[in-house]
């Protein structure tokens, strides 16, 4: 079955009969189909689509847009169930993940309506009589949208639902690795009433991503995906002066002390290190384990993840999926041989899973390593996969020092009894977010999101800080006062 491009409110082959198989990693020999392998010369009709669309989109009250964003909430609230078998399908993690990916949707959709009747902007005091001064949001135009596979509805939504809220229009490159869940998204905004060219949707890979980074009237790019596409990306926003939001790699870090629940942090490295198979920017990828409950934390560790079910994410029983593809599947099990190679002490897991209809998809065990130092590469690099670093801290602040050891600053964590640790954890560990015995997963639409160092660039997606990427700020300077008044010269001091 051939799937479209959505240009113009109109489905739509590409322009060259280029296509991708999309394949279902749980088991290849399952296509769902063909989807188009688009070029320049789609995007250019995208983006034409798109800043035509502007003008009118941006002008229609907001709190009228929000209408629409609200409408399509409902309408991914009514297709939760077909939506998520469909993304089970073609990412693999079990339905109860997928289900709260959408359901992440839909809290950005009524977040983002709701927002649309706030946008605030300021008014201050003018330095001179009869004068007033205020500030308001504006739209940017046409907003390029560039996301990974791994959570196929809720990053995207992250992005789509504000930029529209604020007047914006959207070209969207999915990822070649989740292309149906992104027409699905085009269904509903276009059942929602969202007027056509105002969103549309172009598939592909790394040539149509770049065609839409360079093309001139796309004036902001907001990428979810690898530090190192991220940053050519950046350059290349750079060199075309256009804004660009980043959100990349994570290597996140858990700091366990030895007055900690031990039970509940358990749930919660299990949860963020094995959750979406270790495929999430904020994966735990990092535990740092008080030494006097070193040994008996890491027993408790090992016996319960090496009896996670694994399996099919279609298999209600399955409580972890396959890895993405065969290239995410081959890198991984290459960092466990470094791991190994590195002198990191191997001590369950480790190896691909074939068992039965196993063999058909791309099965990993969840894999521990433990006497992981901070020089070791599968300390430093993200691995993007069901693989945990473990170390040793002598002390609280050796435990900080080894959680900020680290080129990423996306998430953290720190289980602990004691109100002091808790609270300098929260000022000392850098990181854009940290958790309080909570695993490293676990965002929610209507806070800030977004990382320091290699993890972005300085922006915040959710909550309200994600309109400081989706608008600019238009300052209005009102005189009414009849005659020229000159700032700063009519007002010096004597
Ligand atoms: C991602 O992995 O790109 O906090 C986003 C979480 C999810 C979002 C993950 N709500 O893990």
């Amino acid at each position: 079955m051939r799937f479209l491009n959505y240009i113009a409110g109109q489905w739509v082959p590409p322009h060259h009969d280029r296509w991708f198989a999309n394949i279902n990693p749980a088991d290849t020999r399952d296509e769902i189909g063909q989807f188009p392998l688009s070029d320049a010369a789609d995007l250019e009709r995208a983006v034409r689509a798109a800043a035509d669309a502007f003008g009118q989109w941006s002008r229609i009250p907001a709190p009228q847009r929000g209408e629409l964003i609200r409408r399509a909430g409902d309408i991914f609230h009514r297709r939760k169930e077909e939506l998520a078998a469909i993304m089970t399908r073609e990412m693999g993690k079990p339905l109860f993940e997928t289900r709260g990916d959408i359901q992440e949707a839909i809290d950005t959709a009524y977040y983002s309506a709701t927002e649309t009747r706030r946008l605030f902007g300021h008014t201050t005091p003018s330095e001179l009589p009869n004068k007033m001064n205020l500030s308001f949001r504006m739209p940017i135009g046409v907003c390029g949208i560039i996301t990974a596979w791994n959570f196929p509805i809720a990053v995207p939504s992250w992005k789509i639902f504000p930029a529209l809220a604020a007047g914006n229009t959207i070209v969207w490159k999915p990822s070649d690795d989740a292309p149906h869940s992104a027409n699905i998204f085009a269904e509903i905004l276009q059942e929602a009433g969202i007027p056509s060219g105002v969103f549309n949707v172009v598939h592909g890979n790394a040539e149509a991503g770049s065609a839409l980074v360079e093309h001139p009237s796309v004036r902001l790019i907001a990428f979810t995906g690898s530090t190192a596409t991220g940053k050519q990306i950046a350059q290349r926003c750079g060199a075309l002066n256009k804004k660009v939001s980043l959100e990349m790699g994570g290597k996140n870090a858990v700091i366990i002390m030895d007055d900690a629940n031990l039970e509940l942090a358990l749930d919660g490295v299990l949860w963020g290190a094995f959750g979406t198979t270790g495929q999430r920017c904020t994966a735990t990828s990092r535990l740092i384990l008080h030494a006097p409950i070193h040994d008996r934390f890491l027993e408790m560790l090992t016996e319960r993840a090496s009896k996670l079910r694994i399996g099919p994410g279609l298999d209600p029983a399955t409580q972890m999926g396959p890895v993405i593809n065969q290239r995410q599947l081959e890198k991984i099990l290459g960092y466990i041989a470094i791991g190994t190679a590195e002198g990191a002490r191997l001590i369950t897991g480790g190896n691909r899973l074939t068992r039965g209809e196993l063999e058909h998809g791309f099965f990993l065990e969840p894999t521990i390593f433990a006497d992981v130092t901070p020089t070791m590469r599968i300390w430093r690099e993200e691995i993007f996969g069901p693989v945990l670093s473990v170390t040793r801290a002598d002390s609280f602040e050796h435990a900080i020092a080894l959680a900020n050891d680290s080129d990423y600053g996306l998430s953290s964590a720190i289980y602990t009894g004691s109100v002091e640790y808790a609270f300098a954890a929260m000022r000392d560990i850098e990181a854009g977010i940290t958790y309080i015995n909570a695993p490293t997963i676990g965002a929610e639409a209507h806070m800030p999101f977004g990382g320091i160092k290699n993890t972005g660039n300085g922006h915040r997606e959710g909550g309200w800080t994600v309109f400081d990427i989706f608008t600019e700020w238009k300052t209005v300077y009102v005189d009414f006062s009849g005659r020229l008044q000159r700032a700063q010269i009519d007002t010096q001091s004597a």
